[in-house]
């Protein structure tokens, strides 16, 4: 039975060695209780690390502390001092973490660190290979495994592998900054579905495939190798009933039962009618605002001194990642705000901030919770945010307000939140002033629509739905790989190829018997295409025609003393063997100064793009172009064509990186067509690349052999990948015996 896979940096183990003796607890955090269900269903293994080194085990401890890891269904991957410096503090938090967040000023590039991040993925992958096998289901997760799919998906490619980043995915223009960017999304490519928190991390993922690598997207679906990889937005969820539940319990408690903590806030929010405390939790990183946030509770006091001795900012920072030295930084910045602000305001019986730095257990985060009735949750740059709906979910009686950064991926959903730019210290100041006044009917209303939202999109729902858009990948994978042209096709169709009376082959020129060149006259054929198309030419009762756009001006000058059979300009043009060229088709020209001018605009508001002048037609080449602007401007010259061309019997048609006009019913299915009738062929073959193949794809009769070249939408029966594959399955063809030579 197949059986899941989960991949994290470390495994939802809390596992201690004091003396000795190991204390293993389950983890608590979002990620953990949200693969629970999944992990705990099934067969199911979590591979990550213990949080303990190689030195700091021995031979009594280490197999101890294995059997406890695999008693939890788990599986360690073994790392070393060094590995823990280099890829987790080097290369994931001082190199990926601030690209990943814009703070580029933060961003190290060191050969040393990618070097270990490379090992400790491949690591990782041993351990993944050592446990997987066909047909399993692997997710892995977040940053610090980017090029984990990818090494996996090499050795076992009838894995189904989703990756998660919990962190935002940069714009283009940040991560075309970073030294090992192709490294990176090849590395994420190796998934079948690559799932991000937000619609915009989406997008710029999507834009730096098909920039960086050239990759051809189709909406969220990218054609990457001869596979499709699919590319979605998962929002992450939070266990709503944990929390609700535990703030409608904690608000049972009688006096004896409260915490310390409690009990001090308690104090403050009796002391007076006024008084109001406004929440900040985070882990203590320079991504959560956590600066700005204070120097904006100090522009507020200013600004609104009515405010002061009346609200408290109760801040707790999580400490985090305390060896990166901007870490070090941010917690004497913290510092010394605070005790600056606390100095400058403060009286006998009041402190503007009480500064938590550590890490509480639960309870005391649903003290924190439940006793604020504002939670400012101000970061300059963050994947998601739970602690943002951790607060809705515990406001039990619905009040409370959230004040929330636009820049976190949860303001995305949280639209009822009072959302601010943590940057603008005016508009945080009069929002905070508008929050601590909310009536209470706002409030209630506010949310209550957040918690039905956070309610129904749980985190297991999260991973549900992540499950079963990973699942739902492999019927693409499978309609495909049925569709490429593997050994058994291949020689099912050289066995009809070699027992049939009369062949006839067309074979589509760019893109399919030569690769792409930004400028098309250095596509010409080589010595060995050239050979080829010898031999294929000199079958017996075979007629070999190369049917292409282009014109044939070009075709004569490289194929003029070549006795072969060419269709040109989409079917405009015919020359038969040794015979002259001919029109196949009467078409006119007179159109062609009208719209000329029109594409000369496009060409000069886009650089890189010309135009190509044919016999019957007018192209706009654009594939020198920058792939975004190309789209936008190639949607908007079919836009303008298709307004201008209605009722002059032209069409327009778009090739592989160009757009082209010409007369009215020409095309290629329309050429093939005619030339089929010239005999009775018993085996029809078309191979060719983009869209007007699909002509021949299309009017050739149902038996005809149709294959594309690449990974896309076509009619064709096969696909072959590129134009090597091309020329092996040609050379076959040629290398076929003949079995049956009929009368010519
Ligand atoms: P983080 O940057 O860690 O997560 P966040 O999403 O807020 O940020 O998650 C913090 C979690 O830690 C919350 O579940 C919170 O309850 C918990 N927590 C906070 N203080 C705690 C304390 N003192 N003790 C115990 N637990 C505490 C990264 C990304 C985010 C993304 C998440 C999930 O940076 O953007 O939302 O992953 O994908």
């Amino acid at each position: 039975m197949s059986k899941t896979i989960i991949i994290s940096n470390r495994l939802p183990l809390q596992i201690k060695l004091e003396e000795n003796e190991i204390n293993v607890s389950p983890s608590v955090g979002g990620l953990a209780t949200g693969m629970k269900s999944v992990h705990e269903e099934g067969e199911s293994l979590w591979i990550g690390w213990s949080g303990l080194a190689e030195e700091d085990l021995n031979e009594e401890t280490k197999p101890k502390v294995l059997a406890e890891i695999q008693k939890n269904h788990c599986a360690t991957v073994p790392l070393t001092e060094n590995d823990v410096d280099h890829f987790y503090y080097g290369f994931s938090n001082k190199t990926l973490w601030p690209l990943f967040h814009y703070f580029l000023e933060y961003t190290s590039f060191e050969n040393e660190n990618w070097e270990s991040y490379k090992r400790v993925n491949q690591k990782f992958a041993d351990v993944v290979l050592e446990n997987a096998e066909d047909g399993d289901t692997i997710w892995v997760h977040d940053y610090q495994l980017l090029l984990l799919p990818q090494y996996i998906k090499q050795k076992k490619p009838d894995t189904s592998i989703g990756f998660f980043l919990h962190i935002p995915f940069p714009s283009y223009e940040v991560f075309r900054t970073f030294p090992w960017r192709e490294e990176v999304l090849e590395g994420m490519l190796g998934a079948d579905l690559i799932g991000f928190h937000t619609y915009d991390y989406e997008r710029h993922f999507l834009s730096c495939a098909r920039r960086l690598l050239h990759l051809d997207t189709n909406f969220n679906e990218i054609s990457y190798n001869d596979r499709i990889i699919k590319i979605d937005s998962f929002p992450m969820g939070i266990d709503f009933d944990k929390f609700y539940n535990a703030a409608r319990e904690h608000s049972k408690n009688s006096e004896t039962e409260k915490s310390d903590i409690q009990k001090k806030l308690d104090d403050h929010l009796y002391a007076s009618n006024e008084a109001q405390m406004i929440l900040s939790i985070d882990r203590l990183d320079y991504t959560k605002g956590i600066p700005n946030r204070i120097k904006s509770f100090e522009y507020f006091l200013e600004k609104y001194p009515e405010y002061q001795q009346k609200v408290r900012l109760i801040m707790l920072a999580v400490p985090s990642r305390s060896n990166v030295p901007q870490y070090q930084l941010l917690k004497r910045e913290t510092d010394e705000l605070v005790g600056r602000i606390n100095g400058k305001f403060s009286t006998v019986s009041w402190t503007p901030i009480w500064y938590f730095y550590r890490s509480l257990p639960f309870d005391n985060l649903i003290d924190l919770y439940t006793s604020c009735d504002v939670a400012m949750i101000t970061p300059v740059r963050d994947g998601m945010n739970l602690v943002a709906k951790e607060y809705v979910a515990t406001r039990v009686n619905q009040d409370g307000v959230l004040v929330l950064s636009e820049m976190a991926g949860a303001a995305k959903e949280m639209n009822e939140a009072l959302l601010i730019n943590p940057n603008n210290f005016e508009d945080v100041a009069k929002t905070l002033k508008m929050a601590l006044e909310m009536p209470k009917d706002e409030q209630k209303a506010r949310i209550s629509v957040m918690q039905e939202r956070l309610k129904r999109y749980t985190v297991e729902k999260w991973a549900q739905e992540f499950f079963t858009a990973l699942n739902s990948t492999k019927d693409v994978i499978n309609t495909l790989v049925s569709k490429k042209l593997n050994t058994k096709l291949t020689n099912n169709i050289l066995e009809k190829y070699s027992s049939a009376k009369k062949r006839l082959v067309f074979l589509d020129y760019d893109g399919t018997l030569v690769g792409f060149k930004n400028n098309p006259l250095d596509a010409s054929p080589d010595e060995e295409l050239y050979n080829l198309l010898d031999s294929l030419n000199a079958q017996p009762n075979t007629d070999v025609i190369i049917i292409s756009g282009r014109d044939k001006e070009t075709f004569t000058k490289w194929y003029g003393d070549k006795p072969y059979t060419m269709i040109t300009e989409h079917g405009v043009w015919l020359k038969d063997k040794e015979k002259d060229w001919v029109a196949l088709e009467n078409v006119k020209r007179d159109w062609m100064p009208k719209l000329r001018p029109i594409l000369e605009t496009f060409v000069d508001r886009t650089p890189g793009t010309f135009i190509e002048e044919k016999n019957f037609s007018l192209a706009w080449h654009f594939r020198k172009v920058d792939p975004e602007l190309a789209t936008l401007r190639s949607v908007e010259l079919k836009t303008v064509l298709n307004s201008l061309i209605a009722n002059h019997h032209l069409s327009v048609l778009e090739g592989n990186k160009v757009i082209e006009i010409k007369s009215g019913n020409v095309n290629k299915g329309r050429a093939a067509s005619r030339m089929l009738m010239k005999d009775n062929y018993d085996f029809v073959f078309a191979i060719g690349d983009d869209w007007t193949d699909e002509y021949m794809f299309r009017d050739l009769p149902e038996s005809a052999i149709t294959v594309k070249v690449g990974l896309q939408k076509t009619s064709a029966k096969y696909f072959v990948q590129n134009t090597l594959e091309v020329r092996n399955l040609l050379k076959k063809f040629t290398e076929t015996p003949i079995l049956s030579v009929a009368s010519k």
